[in-house]
């Protein structure tokens, strides 16, 4: 990855998050998409249903030792595909961003792919299916452009809302771990890095 020649990259803070604007260069951006490609051809997208039998907008598939599921038993990590299979590896430019941006963290064992097409969107929620709430959560975002909601550790806590571009990165750690996030809406079209369109966020977490 050629985004770390020019030393140290600067972090905003976006209530007590932590986001990195343009931390991939559009040359990693296009280099990440061909190997998610390779991760989506051993382990296809699939639309999970909530705890309450809604199919979510997004579509969805993971990397790692764990992959995230939903259906009406509930929100979990399996560590197989749907299909049978294991979950594909976490490519190693996936890694590297992890490395990089908490390098004292444990490596992550689930790689969360969410594509986002249109009209996709994801309610606020905390992540919190993990066993270890000390270790962060890294988040990068690819192709169209998402407006992110971030709160606080309570449901009706004051948001805030940015908009996410292709190449950013977000951690989630410390106090905004236990965050409410989500996304209000993605604008269509904003982004050419994905043939056909939409957005790709991957998440990253360590889950024992
Ligand atoms: O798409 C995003 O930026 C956030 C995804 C997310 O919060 C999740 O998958 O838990
Ligand atoms: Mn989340």
């Amino acid at each position: 990855m050629t985004r770390n020649d020019n030393g140290p990259v600067a972090g905003i803070n976006v209530r007590g998050a932590t986001l990195y604007r343009g931390f991939l260069t559009p040359a990693d951006q296009a280099g990440m998409v061909e190997v998610l490609r390779r991760v989506v051809a051993e382990a296809p997208l699939f639309s999970p249903e909530t705890r309450w039998g809604r199919k979510m907008s997004v579509r969805m598939t993971s990397a790692g030792r764990y992959g995230w599921f939903s259906d009406r038993r509930g929100y979990r990590y399996i560590e197989r595909h749907p299909s049978g299979t294991p979950w594909p590896a976490i490519p190693d430019p996936v890694h590297e961003i992890w490395r990089a941006l908490v390098p004292e963290a444990r490596p992550p064992d689930c790689c969360l792919v969410n594509l986002y097409g249109e009209g996709a969107k994801m309610g606020l929620h905390q992540d919190r299916d993990e066993a270890d709430f000390s270790q962060p959560v890294v988040s990068i975002s690819l192709g169209d452009e998402a407006l992110f909601r971030i709160g606080t550790t309570e449901r009706s806590g004051k948001t805030e809302s940015v908009w996410l571009k292709s190449g950013d990165v977000l951690v989630l750690g410390g106090a905004a771990r236990l965050a409410f996030h989500g996304i209000d809406r993605v604008r269509t079209g904003s982004s050419s890095l994905l043939r056909d369109g939409g957005r790709i966020n991957l998440t990253l977490r360590v889950v024992d």
